[in-house]
């Protein structure tokens, strides 16, 4: 593999695993709060960024490069609201989705096809990842973050369970 696209995917194992730090910090926060709904959706959120870096981990293997792994930055650990927590995330799903465009870029320009195919299923699963938080954010900003209403949405994100990346595409 050429050497700019090997960096570029290394370091988007970082930004994976950047962003399950971040999501476990929110669940921390939520825990915290006794939001225990908003703190279970951010803990399976943090395994499914956890199993995005472990794709792109097997897939540098799989093309014979080391993967040099790098420190990973300390996550913010306080919000202001939960409002402001689902804010970050869905700013955060939107750098991490210009982050895969970059790759598909660097994939076109390095004519890497056996990449740009790989990095396709991220560039669908970005779609979902940035809906699910906007949803989430929309529903937040309607009942103003507070009150039964932010009762009801925390119950209702109990029901979120982790399913295996390979699990979830056979559906
Ligand atoms: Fe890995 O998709 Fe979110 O960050």
């Amino acid at each position: 593999m050429n050497k700019r696209m090997e960096d570029a995917l290394n370091e988007q194992v970082n930004a994976e695993m950047f962003s399950s730090y971040l999501y476990l910090s929110m669940s921390a926060y939520f825990a915290d709060m006794n939001l225990n709904g908003f703190a279970n959706w951010m803990r399976v959120q943090a395994q499914e960024e956890l199993a995005h870096a472990m794709k792109f981990f097997d897939y540098i293997n799989e093309r014979s490069v080391r993967i040099e792994l790098k420190a990973i930055e300390q996550p913010r650990k306080e919000w202001g609201s939960v409002i402001e927590a689902m804010e970050e995330t869905y700013k955060h799903e939107q750098l991490i989705t210009s982050l895969i465009n970059n790759l598909v870029n660097v994939a076109i320009e390095e004519k890497d096809h056996a990449t740009n195919n790989f990095l396709q299923w991220f560039v669908s699963e970005q779609v979902e990842e940035e809906a699910h938080a906007n949803e989430l954010l929309s529903e937040l900003k309607m009942i103003d973050g507070k009150g039964p209403a932010l009762f009801m949405i925390d119950r209702e994100l109990k029901n979120r369970v982790f399913v295996p990346l390979d699990q979830a595409a056979a559906k």
